[in-house]
């Protein structure tokens, strides 16, 4: 029985939820088609807590994979990273009131890692089922960005394969704040997060097919 963890973040700057969450909770336990349990688990928002609170999970929980996830806030889809780099840049305070600018995220670290993750065959696996999904080259220099680092980072050399998603926020949250502003509704999340979870553990060798962008 193979363990895959995911993780959702609390909520932060003005949310008051927080849709990875929302999202990953839904799929705790779920067992899927081939052997395969998911564990999901929240992180904090902060600088300070958020890289030891997810390596006492690779800790405690010993996954075969390993998917972080996060609020990307005005991301039109489900967006899979394909870069964590070793800086963090904050351009809003976390929820402890830290605002790193221009520190490393492990001093002395490799400047980037890529994700383990078969990204395009993640993104194909998504459009076919529908769902809006894309490769993005970035994942921001806030606590996202630290924690896929910190993950990177971690499991290097391990053989466990892990990486990072960022979604949309959800319909209700911009119709509060922001109208006209992109969304996808909370089922589509958890179906997506759930196809995306299957075609990286199904996949060893990811797929050549365009993701990129001009500039
Ligand atoms: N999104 C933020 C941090 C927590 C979250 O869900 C980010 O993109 O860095």
């Amino acid at each position: 029985m193979g363990t895959v963890l995911l993780t959702g973040f609390e909520p932060f700057d003005q949310d008051l939820v927080n849709p990875s969450w929302e999202a990953v909770r839904l799929l705790d336990g779920v067992q899927l088609d081939d052997g395969i349990r998911i564990v999901a688990r929240q992180l904090p928002c902060a600088f300070a807590t958020a890289g030891a609170c997810l390596n006492q999970l690779l800790v405690e929980h010993a996954p075969q994979l390993v998917i972080a996830t996060g609020l990307g806030p005005g991301r039109s889809d489900i967006s899979i990273e394909r870069v964590a780099i070793n800086l963090n840049d904050a351009r809003i305070a976390d929820n402890l009131g830290e605002r790193p600018i221009d520190t490393p995220v492990v001093p002395g670290g490799p400047a980037a890692y890529f994700s383990t993750l078969p990204v395009k065959a993640m993104v194909k696996a998504l459009r076919e089922a529908g769902i809006a999904a894309s490769v993005s080259q970035t994942a921001g220099t806030f606590v996202c960005n630290q924690v896929f680092y910190s993950l990177q980072h971690a499991l290097a050399g391990s053989g466990v394969r892990s990486g990072f998603i960022h979604v949309p926020w959800l319909p209700e949250q911009v119709e509060q704040g922001a109208p006209g502003l992109p969304s996808m509704a909370l089922a589509t999340l958890v179906e997506g997060l759930r196809v995306a979870v299957m075609a990286a553990w199904c996949t060893q060798v990811d797929i050549v097919e365009t993701g990129g962008q001009v500039s």
